[in-house]
């Protein structure tokens, strides 16, 4: 089971990568073995994905709720990931991680707890760095840490200047992660889904 948290802050775009993830992997599938991915949206709030939806479509969902950030969130994600590793046990585990999380937090807790290791991918809204970069410092810049690769979302909404800026922040706050451009709302490019897919 291939692990792999979503983390960033909200409604930077974590839903609707996961969601071409997902389908660019089920559809990566050959011949008669289906590829099967489960996927964990660890909301505080709305539930982000419909699940109607998903079903049919060779998903299994799995929704968690909880009303507190660290502890009791943790425990249940735990909880939860061991039993779909016991029950489906998929070729791919998508985590959400709620917009306020460390995903690396999560990362930690899985391998100390489960002994699973898991991938940090992070997303980044770019329309909307400069306003929270510095009154969500200690957030945005824990959101960071350990990640593989950073998503600078929501390009369509930034001039060219100002996604330059913001990859050069990114760039000082983590010096080892591949950083690539999106937009959510467009087709992801296949050489970066690959790149997800493969590490
Ligand atoms: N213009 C624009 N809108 C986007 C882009 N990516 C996502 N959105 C929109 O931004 C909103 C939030 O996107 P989600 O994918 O739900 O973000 P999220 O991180 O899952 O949000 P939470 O789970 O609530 O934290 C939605 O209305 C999306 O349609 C993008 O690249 N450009
Ligand atoms: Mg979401």
């Amino acid at each position: 089971m291939k692990i792999l948290i979503l983390g960033g802050f909200l409604g930077s775009g974590k839903t609707s990568v996961l969601l071409q993830l997902a389908q660019y992997l089920v559809q990566q599938s050959s011949g008669s073995s289906q590829t099967r991915v489960a996927i964990i949206e660890n909301e505080i709030g709305q539930i982000g994905i419909d699940d109607k939806v998903l079903r049919g479509n060779g998903y299994e969902v799995r929704e968690i709720f909880s009303g507190c950030v660290c502890c009791s969130l943790n425990s249940d994600l735990i909880s939860g990931i061991q039993e779909i590793k016991s029950t489906v046990d998929p070729d791919w585990l998508i985590i959400e991680a709620t917009g306020v999380a460390f995903p690396d937090k999560i990362a930690e807790s899985l391998f100390t707890n489960l002994g699973l290791a898991a991938r940090v991918v992070t997303i980044v809204d770019a329309s909307r760095w400069q306003r929270i970069r510095i009154p969500l410092a200690n957030l945005i810049e824990g959101q960071l840490n350990d990640a593989e690769l950073i998503l600078i979302n929501k390009t369509d909404l930034v001039a060219d200047l100002e996604l330059m800026a913001v990859e050069a922040d990114l760039r000082n706050l983590n010096s080892d992660a591949v950083i690539y451009q999106i937009s959510g709302i467009k087709p992801m490019d296949e050489g970066l889904l690959k790149e997800i897919q493969h590490g």
